[in-house]
């Protein structure tokens, strides 16, 4: 199968849609035990106050969004064997990426001390905002990252750096709300115009609204859906939405169902896009500047 592979009609199955939720939760509880914890990383004994870190860095906002889109994509990429690097923008997302690459395997491949036991779990968490430990945000030294996040602003920027001349590279790029308002984020919707699918790779923004940048408010979850569609849909984006309402109870079974299949829209209108510049090649323009 190459890639840019469109699988209309695809069904996730009720197996793959148990082994996303159980990936997206064990993320998580490694995510809350960097930010928390300096010992007793399985909880088998009772937590005491000795057990949680004395000053807290990072925050818990965005991680489970982070988590959630990393499971999701590792579905949706591994079925249809896309290249694909996933950058994140959000703040203090760190502790998710890390997670995600000590799940997978690459931390301790890279860390040899990080152990996958009890004890390099213990490591592991203390390690994270911690003095002679590992940054809050995504940074030179989590496993491979180009993206360093400690400064909010270049997640597009740096995912399209990596798009172009990239052709079968998909980067998918996490935008945090909060990140959104800086000056660089904002400009950098614009990249678009400077991609040609023939020659470059493609970037698939996702912002994250999650309504706030640490504990306060954000402008584009304030001005309203229309609004933000018709800004985005300006800047050439085709939006699509994907909501969670606040206190639902929809089951987290619907839930992965249904970002799976907006996840598989998405990437087979990608393929698609991508079909029509295979046929027309070269007659398509070339982006300013060659
Ligand atoms: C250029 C810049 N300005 C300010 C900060 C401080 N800061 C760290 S996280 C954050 C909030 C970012 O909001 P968002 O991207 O929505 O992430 P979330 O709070 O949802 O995790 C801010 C302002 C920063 N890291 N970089
Ligand atoms: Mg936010």
């Amino acid at each position: 199968m190459s890639s840019w592979t469109a699988l209309p009609d695809n069904a996730v199955s009720d197996e793959t849609v148990a082994r996303i939720d159980r990936w997206w939760r064990a993320a998580n509880y490694m995510s809350v035990g960097q930010i928390y914890l300096l010992d007793n990383p399985l909880l088998r004994r009772p937590l005491t106050r000795d057990d949680v870190k004395p000053r807290l860095l990072g925050h818990w906002g965005t991680t489970p969004g982070l988590n959630f889109l990393y499971a999701h994509l590792n579905r949706a990429i591994a079925e249809r064997q896309q290249s694909t690097i996933y950058v994140a923008g959000p703040g203090h997302g760190g502790p998710g990426l890390v997670a995600n690459t000590y799940l997978d395997g690459t931390y301790s491949e890279l860390y040899s001390d990080i152990t996958e036991d009890e004890e390099g779990l213990r490591k592991l968490f203390r390690q994270f905002s911690f003095p002679g430990g590992i940054p809050s945000h995504v940074a030179p030294e989590t496993p491979g990252s180009i993206h360093e996040g400690g400064e909010l602003g270049y997640a597009l920027s740096h995912a399209y750096g990596a798009a172009f001349d990239n052709p079968d590279l998909l980067v998918a790029a996490v935008v945090g709300d909060g990140e959104a308002e800086t000056g660089p984020l904002a400009t950098s919707w614009h990249s678009n115009k400077l991609v040609n699918p023939s020659h470059d790779g493609v970037v698939l923004p996702i912002l994250h609204l999650n309504g706030y940048k640490i504990a306060n408010p954000t402008i584009l979850d304030r001005i309203g859906q229309d609004e933000l569609t018709s800004l985005l849909t300006g800047y050439g984006h085709k939006v699509h939405w994907f909501e969670v309402a606040d206190g639902t109870d929809e089951s987290f079974d619907s839930i992965h169902r249904r970002f799976a299949a907006t996840l598989d829209e998405v990437l087979d209108e990608i393929a698609a896009i991508k079909a029509a510049a295979a046929e027309q090649g070269e007659d398509l323009p070339a982006r300013p500047g060659r």
